[in-house]
């Protein structure tokens, strides 16, 4: 049986939107970061890095989105949430899931959580105005160069796309200019209509 940690609005979203259209049978444990349930004894016992997601599976506990996205992609192969016949396409699903989880959640940061970047209180409004310029840099690079359309790979629907999904809704969320991501939001009503993805949500 397959557990997932995670919390709704989070970037744990993308393995609950996997998990959903891989048709797997899983539980979903809710774990409250405002509330600061990562950093409990009981949490770290599962995720000693303090974070979701994190998949416990029978063969031990996974964490890290892209690692999880293609463990779900390879052990529900019928389900075709990733090119795995296809090396060149296989790497680029790879590339962009590498670039959300590596560039722009980091980039982020500072916005959310300032404190961990500087101790100076003076230095937070800095930070975090420097991390919107960051964030719309990054998000930037998806509308003009990274995704294809329909889909991040092009005409196949992959993990790569409930990956960016978890991510559009900051477009919202910090009020950003919505004229600059024609592309990434019309990408977010299509990927929110799929069944899964109204599971994932619900
Ligand atoms: N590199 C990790 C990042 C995980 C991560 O930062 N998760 C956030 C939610 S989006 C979290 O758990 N934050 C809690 C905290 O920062 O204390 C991944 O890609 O899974």
């Amino acid at each position: 049986m397959l557990r997932l940690f995670h919390c709704p609005g989070s970037c744990s979203l993308a393995s609950l939107i996997a998990l959903e259209e891989a048709g797997a049978s899983f539980e979903k444990v809710v774990v409250n970061l405002v509330a600061g349930e990562q950093n409990t004894p009981e949490f770290l016992a599962v995720n000693p890095k303090g974070r979701v997601p994190a998949l416990a599976t029978d063969r031990g506990v996974l964490t890290e989105s892209p690692a999880i996205l293609t463990f779900i992609a390879q052990s529900f192969p019928e389900a075709g949430l990733a090119p795995l016949d296809d090396p060149f396409s296989l790497a680029r699903m790879n590339s962009f899931n590498a670039f959300i989880a590596s560039s722009l959640q980091p980039a982020f940061g500072p916005f959310g959580r300032p404190q961990r970047y500087s101790d100076e209180v003076a230095a937070h409004d800095g930070l975090k105005r420097k991390a919107l310029e960051n964030v719309c840099v990054h998000l930037g690079l998806i509308e003009h160069e990274l995704l294809d359309g329909p889909w991040v790979l092009g005409n196949q629907f992959s993990l790569a796309d409930g990956y960016l999904f978890a991510f559009s809704a900051l477009i919202g969320r910090l009020n950003l200019d919505p004229t600059q991501y024609p592309g990434i939001l019309e990408h977010k009503g299509r990927t929110e209509s799929r069944p899964a993805v109204k599971r994932a949500l619900a």
